[in-house]
């Protein structure tokens, strides 16, 4: 048995198959799923599909995109320039779908590991990031999906850009999604900036990577993200960060993490333009 983690899959479903192929996936070996699951490849159905068929053996924490995917379904946000979201919201088994989407999970700890989309607050060590994960995937695992309906009400925005343990309501749930769905870059103080996608050595001044700020609480932990595809892959002692740009012609990219072995497969360059 083996566990791969694997990078923003983003709808490459053929891409994702030959990746198994490749590892030589079999039924006693885990997945770990980075997140931006879906859009902008072509085919984000066949891939939850797949996915959801697979059950116990994939974990997933939610990225930017998935979330995305979930708002429009429910009506709180648009259909963006470049999405490819609509062969899921047109589907018969849209509902069953969404449903296992939103039940994954935001974090995901496990011995020395911590799974996130993006990354996490310097002030956060991994028993606070877990709980306050928590506090997001309550709404997000709420069976009677009220609470998540008001959930997406209150979902994007921008602010507050900073961490405070006093912060209550939305806000502090925006903040915790912010964090662990789109931060790429943060001032030593942890202020997130939303815009900045570029290369590392293009950060504004004042800026760094949120996991090179000096004194990271949580930097004991060996980190595995995604979402920052300009990065490409970096593999050191605590942090594994796997978005090889699939999209934009790149590669996808599996770790096992037992033996920390890269498998990457080539991407055919299905989209070019925007990106988030
Ligand atoms: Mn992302």
């Amino acid at each position: 048995m083996a566990t791969y983690a694997i990078g923003d899959i983003q709808g490459s479903y053929n891409e994702f198959r030959r990746l198994l192929d490749l590892i030589n996936f079999n039924a006693k070996d885990k997945l770990w799923l980075v997140g931006d699951i879906v859009n902008r490849g072509p085919d984000s159905l066949l891939l939850l599909r797949f996915l959801r068929a697979m059950n116990d053996a994939v974990v997933a924490v939610l990225g930017n995109h998935d979330l995305h995917l979930l708002m429009v379904a429910e009506g709180f946000a648009k259909a963006q320039p470049g999405d490819t979201l609509q062969g899921i919201l047109n589907a018969p088994d849209r509902d069953e779908l969404l449903h296992w989407l939103r039940h994954q999970r935001l974090l995901h700890v496990s011995g020395e590991y911590v799974m996130v989309h993006a990354g996490l607050l310097p002030s956060w060590d991994v028993t606070q990031a877990a709980k306050l994960a928590q506090e997001v995937e309550s709404f997000l695992h709420d069976e009677d999906h009220k609470e998540f309906r008001k959930l997406c009400s209150h979902m994007y925005g921008n602010q507050p850009d900073q961490w405070n343990a006093n912060l209550k309501g939305y806000e502090r749930i925006r903040v915790i999604i912010n964090a662990m769905t789109r931060m790429r870059v943060c001032t030593y103080d942890g202020r997130m900036d939303f815009t900045f996608k570029g290369r590392a050595e293009d950060i504004p001044i004042g800026y760094l990577p949120w996991f090179d700020v000096p004194g990271r609480a949580s930097k004991q932990a060996t980190v595995i993200c995604g979402h920052w595809s300009a990065l490409s892959l970096q593999v050191k002692s605590n942090l594994i960060a796997l978005d090889t740009g699939c999209m934009w012609g790149g590669s996808l990219t599996a770790i096992r993490l037992e033996d920390r072995k890269i498998f990457q497969v080539p991407c055919a360059a299905t989209f070019e333009g925007i990106t988030h």
